[in-house]
């Protein structure tokens, strides 16, 4: 009999799945791929059902010979191994990026005559709904406040995207790229102090209050389903700390990271050009053990900001905080440099690494840009954030609009510049 091969990537089988079995079993022996967790991520959502339990599911469908893992996007492994007749899927990897995927499984089978069957992908209410469902839960809030824990086991570098708003939200949540065969998403969200401010047109110095930051990540909750990172800047004093935990904690975000700053706070990319004053060893401890008191729950992450190579206080001064912040409980470790060059975040990631094999370390990598996400995968960062670059593309985009506009006395000349209506709207879900 010949070889029928299919991959789902799906959480639940409905009747567009089961289409595609009755197909499948008109050609030959019907193969089920199960992928996995780590190749899910790369492009799809992030799986509400465990990997057992979806191979459990796949392999209680009636009338397949065999369930198989497929370990990535690519079908080169399976196709290399099973040597299917036919590969069947959905009409909808005609479309990008997925065509991409039909293409190499296309060559590949071009070379023993093996053949593509594509059928009409089904899309009715009933799938709608479920495709709906599934998106509410991953945005409940005891789901989602754990996926950061759950990324950083299976991605070699969770990435992290500047939001601000609703609509940089979906930005975060929508954007998917295939680029040289692989596919890339962003795994969860920045809820940048600096961007939340400058979008309200506030200075970065914690003048935006909490109630105005815990509004912006219901903006953000209501309409995306990934992982929150919070720019919590100092915390506060220990005792309004205590709260903010709590409150971010109920909402489902995932971690707050915190800077070891007192006072009034800047921006740490003005570095030492203006006055800032680091907290104490100590103090700051304080403040870490005391929001880890009110947890409730282990999925919750309280990182750790050092600004020792921001304020020039040297590698020593920032390792020596580094294990102090671990040892007062810290779940990770964030390192910021205002530097050009990566090279002390690199040396401090070693350095650290020496001592600690496991806590989790953070980087923010605007200034030194063009160090690249597998140079810090290589030395064990573990959780890169993007943390301004879409404020600092749509200002100037925004303002030169709004100049050729003054200039013409009309706004023809500035549309060619302009997404159509009809593509922002499609951005947007509706209930
Ligand atoms: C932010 O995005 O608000 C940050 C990172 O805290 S930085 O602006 O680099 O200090
Ligand atoms: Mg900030």
């Amino acid at each position: 009999m010949p070889i029928v091969y299919t991959c789902f990537s799906t959480d639940v089988i409905h009747e567009g799945h089961l289409n595609i079995l009755k197909v499948a079993a008109e050609y030959g022996d019907v193969y089920v791929g199960v992928l996995s967790d780590e190749a899910t991520v790369r492009y799809n959502k992030f799986p509400t059902v465990s990997f057992e339990d979806r191979m459990r599911m796949v392999e209680a469908l009636p009338g397949i010979k065999g369930v198989l893992i497929q370990k990535d996007i690519l079908y080169d492994e399976i196709v290399n191994t099973l040597r299917p007749d036919y590969v069947i899927h959905g009409d909808n990897w005609l479309m990008e990026p997925l065509s991409h995927i039909r293409d190499n499984v296309v060559s590949l089978l071009s070379e023993y005559g093996g053949k593509v069957i594509d059928v009409p992908y089904t899309f009715n209410e009933n799938v709608r709904k479920i495709d709906k469902r599934i998106n509410e839960k991953l945005a409940m809030p005891e789901f989602r406040r754990k996926r950061l824990k759950q990324l950083l086991k299976i991605r070699p570098i969770v990435k992290s995207l500047e939001v601000h708003s609703g609509l940089t939200g979906l930005i975060a949540e929508k954007t998917v790229i295939e680029h040289d065969g692989c596919f890339d998403q962003f795994d969860s969200m920045w809820l940048s102090s600096l961007c939340d401010s400058t979008a309200k047109g506030k200075p970065d110095i914690e003048v935006v209050d909490m109630t105005s930051r815990f509004r912006t990540i219901d903006d953000i909750m209501e309409v995306t389903t990934k992982p929150i990172i919070f720019d919590g800047d100092t915390g506060g004093i220990p005792e309004h700390f205590v709260y903010i935990v709590r409150s971010l904690e109920r909402m489902g975000v995932s971690a707050v990271i915190i800077e070891d700053k007192v006072g009034l706070k800047k921006n740490s990319l003005f570095g030492t050009e203006v006055d800032q004053t680091q907290d104490t060893i100590e103090g700051f401890c304080e403040k870490i053990r005391a929001g880890k008191a009110v947890q409730l729950t282990d999925d919750f992450m309280i990182i750790a900001r050092i600004e020792s190579l921001i304020l020039e206080r040297g590698m020593d001064d920032a390792l020596e905080r580094a294990h102090a912040y671990v040892g007062a409980g810290a779940d990770g470790i964030m390192i910021h440099s205002r530097r050009k060059s990566p090279d002390e975040i690199l040396e401090f990631c070693d350095r650290f690494r020496e001592k600690d094999e496991t806590t989790p370390i953070v980087v923010v990598p605007t200034s030194y840009n063009s160090v690249t996400e597998e140079e810090l995968a290589d030395h064990k960062v573990n959780i890169v954030i993007y943390a301004n670059q879409l404020t600092r593309s749509a200002f100037p985009a925004m303002s030169e609009t709004a100049k050729e506009i003054l200039r013409h006395h009309r706004a023809l000349e500035v549309d060619s510049r302009l997404m159509p209506i009809k593509d922002i709207i499609s951005l947007i879900d509706e209930l």
